[in-house]
């Protein structure tokens, strides 16, 4: 097999999950992943195409995922195969704060010499700390890391000290911390390709499905996604991707954005290999007016079957969902109005009123959208238990009002902000001013905090108006009475709402279990009473709160046009 110049590894969350009692709970309900995190940040195809067009070789492995699927696969024996020129780990979502450090720790065992390279939007957060671990030898910081980490692989190559790369953070041979000037910060997402045959060519040349697919399931069910730009326009309190976050890290003040007729390009790649469905991340109308209107005319040329996804931040206008039905007749919706209570609302930072919700749903029916998730949170600012209860309230009478124009369209989900506050957003940085009290602010204090035996201690934060274990119960509480709800509206099986209730009971059950364990002094006796937990914590892993299959989007029979991915790969047409 070829040895890669570049080896790009996904950590599990938490390292060795599968040796560890813990209580994960619904942390990764509303996402593709099991709670280990495994999907890989898409970043890793433009690196890896990006690297391989100026000449190097790249593999990207997903440990996570390969851990996941085989309980005997031995991560070390797989780390001591390998000799590349550099290791990249991500440390992207701050869930995989523990999981990334013990997989660097692993390879420096191994690898004294080889260079470990960190980067994504935790590690930028962190990086002064995250340098300060011995198994981290750089931190590329930033949103668009390709361009640095050409340079810093040029720079190992050569064996020559990275002083000119931009956006790094790293040791010299003093042990001295040195932080590189922040210069590249590209205006537009042009010059990166978001082509997945790069993805499939390389599990081909490195003999390894597994370690390239991005999430347990995903053959079954192939989602991909497109990114039309990074960074953002709002500035949602508690979102660690806000215009906040990317002004102070990423030192970004307005998005960068890949052109329309890229996006559609993207789109229509997919379409050729792929039949699953294509998620459009962010809202196209944060580009503007024209951008919108321009991708949208686009993608109505490249008449696409496939089911796309897309997100709006806000209510939208009658006029601009039939826009987005007449270029896309399998589309669906993604809305997140995280509370009923407009107070709330505006606390979060989204500030609009459920009459111009109601508008937007009636008219996406009505245009033809097949479905519309809406997505509530819990942990909110100014959200108290019983608010939580009327948000639930008011999904039953959403979908007692839609229930004729609705069949089965609208689909209301709920969870609790889990398992961290993100870094960098507004309440993480200022929680007084917002009502959050933080538990762990350093990523040692994260680190540590994901090896805690449920997910009740490992969340980051308690509010002035629900502590720890009120966003927990009430997390259960609305799970419990929204599954009876969709059982009611048919848009759950009275078979599996029976089981999920089963679930949520034996997991409230747990929950208390643990509190009485914690509270136990001895540390010994404490790791017994948790290890004895284990089969249950088992019997309930990847059953959460809420039916993952519920989220997804249909997919066309045959999934996947073999000749043509074959033929993509062979001809890149
Ligand atoms: C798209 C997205 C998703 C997609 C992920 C698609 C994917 N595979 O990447 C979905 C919906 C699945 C998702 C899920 C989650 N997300 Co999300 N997501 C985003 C979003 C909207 C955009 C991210 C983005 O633009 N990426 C841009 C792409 C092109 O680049 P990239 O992947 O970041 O990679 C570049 C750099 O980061 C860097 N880089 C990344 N990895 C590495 C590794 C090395 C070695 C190097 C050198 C560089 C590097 O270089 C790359 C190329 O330039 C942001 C919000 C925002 N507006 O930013 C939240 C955000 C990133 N998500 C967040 C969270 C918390 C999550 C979840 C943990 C939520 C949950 N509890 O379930 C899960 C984790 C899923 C998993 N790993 O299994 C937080 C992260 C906060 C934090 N610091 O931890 C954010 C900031 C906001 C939010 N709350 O949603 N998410």
């Amino acid at each position: 097999m070829p040895e890669a110049d570049l080896v790009l590894l996904h950590p599990p969350s938490v390292y060795d999950f599968r040796k560890k009692s813990i209580m994960y709970g619904p942390i990764s309900d509303l996402v593709p992943s099991t709670p280990i995190f495994e999907m890989y940040p898409i970043g890793f195809m433009t690196i890896s195409e990006y690297l391989q067009r100026y000449g190097y070789s790249v593999r990207i492995i997903n440990v996570a995922l390969r851990m996941l699927k085989n309980k005997r696969f031995c991560v070390e024996k797989l780390i001591k195969s390998l000799n590349p020129l550099a290791f990249g780990i991500d440390l992207h979502w701050l869930v995989h704060a523990q999981g990334s450090l013990e997989l660097a720790r692993i390879i420096k065992r191994y690898h004294p010499k080889t260079p470990i390279i960190f980067g994504g939007m935790s590690a930028s957060y962190y990086h002064q700390e995250l340098i300060r671990y011995p198994q981290v030898d750089y931190v590329i910081r930033g949103d668009s890391a390709e361009q640095p980490l050409l340079q810093l692989i040029k720079r190992i190559g050569q064996n020559e000290p990275p002083c000119d790369v931009p956006n790094l953070t790293w040791r010299n041979d003093d042990n001295k911390v040195r932080v590189n000037e922040f210069s590249h910060i590209p205006s537009d997402l042009d010059d990166v390709s978001f082509d997945y045959r790069n993805i499939i060519n390389s599990s081909i040349r490195y003999n390894d499905l597994i370690g390239h697919l991005p999430f347990q399931g995903w053959i079954n069910y192939p989602i991909v996604a497109v990114l039309p730009w990074k960074g953002c326009i709002n500035n949602c309190v508690i979102c660690g991707g806000s215009a906040q976050y990317y002004k102070r890290i990423c030192r970004r003040s307005i998005p960068s954005y890949r052109s329309p007729q890229l996006v559609a390009k993207d789109i229509g790649l997919i379409s050729k290999c792929l039949k699953g469905p294509i998620f459009i991340l962010d809202d196209i109308r944060q580009g503007g007016a024209r951008y919108a209107e321009e991708l949208l005319d686009k993608i109505r040329e490249k008449k696409i079957k496939n089911h796309i996804a897309m997100e709006i931040f806000s209510p939208a206008t009658r006029e601009f969902l039939k826009m987005i039905a007449r270029s896309i007749p399998n589309f669906n919706l993604q809305i997140s109005p995280e509370s009923h209570d407009e107070e709330v609302r505006k606390a979060f930072g989204k500030d609009y009123n459920n009459r111009s919700l109601e508008k937007t749903i009636e008219d996406a029916l009505e245009v033809g959208c097949k479905r519309i998730d809406l997505f509530f949170m819990i942990g909110l600012p100014k959200q108290t238990s019983q608010s939580v209860k009327e948000t639930i309230k008011y999904c039953e009478g959403l979908l007692e009002n839609f229930s004729k124009a609705n069949s089965g369209r609208i689909h209301p989900y709920i969870s609790a902000l889990s398992p961290f506050l993100d870094p960098g957003s507004r309440a993480f940085e200022d929680p007084q001013k917002y009502g959050y009290r933080l538990f762990y602010k350093t990523l040692e204090e994260h680190r540590q905090a994901l090896l805690q035996p449920s997910w009740k201690y490992i969340l980051s934060y308690e509010t002035e108006w629900m502590s720890r274990h009120e966003i927990v119960t009430s997390t259960y509480d609305a799970a419990l009475e929204l599954n009876r709800l969709k059982a009611r509206f048919g848009l759950l099986k009275q078979k599996e709402a029976e089981k999920l209730e089963v679930l949520i009971k034996e997991a409230k059950q747990l929950i208390r279990w643990i509190d009485e364990i914690v509270s136990i002094k001895d540390e010994k006796l404490r790791e017994i009473e948790i290890e004895k937990l284990r089969n249950r914590f088992n019997q309930l892993e990847n059953s959460n709160i809420s039916r993952q299959e519920e989220l997804r989007w249909p997919v066309r029979l045959v999934r996947f046009n073999l000749f043509r991915v074959m033929q993509a790969v062979l001809t890149r047409d």
